[in-house]
């Protein structure tokens, strides 16, 4: 087989490059059409397991800020929808979180009663 060309070389690069940016990395809008609010008939649960996460993506929550927010929170405060000790608030109705690692990342609404009604979602990242 004859010796590739520089010039050859490099387009193999960019396009497995290329290849292998958007096979990994995915944009995901929480809850699809309906966005982040409190859950109707389908829940963030069959939402989320439905779904392959991996370090790269990026999740969406998109809600009316005036009605909802979004916490990130420790894993007893994701059971007990502890509102109170959030490792992180979004509040602009737009919030995208990248998935920078790892982890099992639990997020829940502030507003009072929301959580319980089922507004949480639960994203686990294995170790890739
Ligand atoms: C919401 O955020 C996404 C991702 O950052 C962006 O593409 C989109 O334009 C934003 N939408 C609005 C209405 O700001
Ligand atoms: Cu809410």
């Amino acid at each position: 087989m004859a010796i590739a060309k520089p010039e050859e070389l490099l387009l193999m690069f960019l396009i497995l490059t290329t290849l292998y940016g958007t096979s990994i990395s995915t944009f995901y809008k929480v809850g699809d059409s309906a966005g982040w609010s409190i859950p109707g008939s389908s829940d963030y649960r069959s939402w989320s397991s439905s779904k392959t996460f991996v370090v790269g993506d990026t999740i969406l929550f998109q809600y009316d800020q005036q009605l909802h927010n979004v916490l990130l929170v420790h894993l007893h405060d994701y059971h007990s929808c502890n509102v109170n000790t959030p490792i992180a608030t979004y509040t602009t109705g737009n919030d995208s979180f990248f998935i920078g690692k790892h982890g099992h990342y639990l997020f829940i609404c502030g507003i009072p009663g929301h959580c319980e009604a089922g507004q949480k979602l639960d994203v686990r990242v294995p170790n890739s």
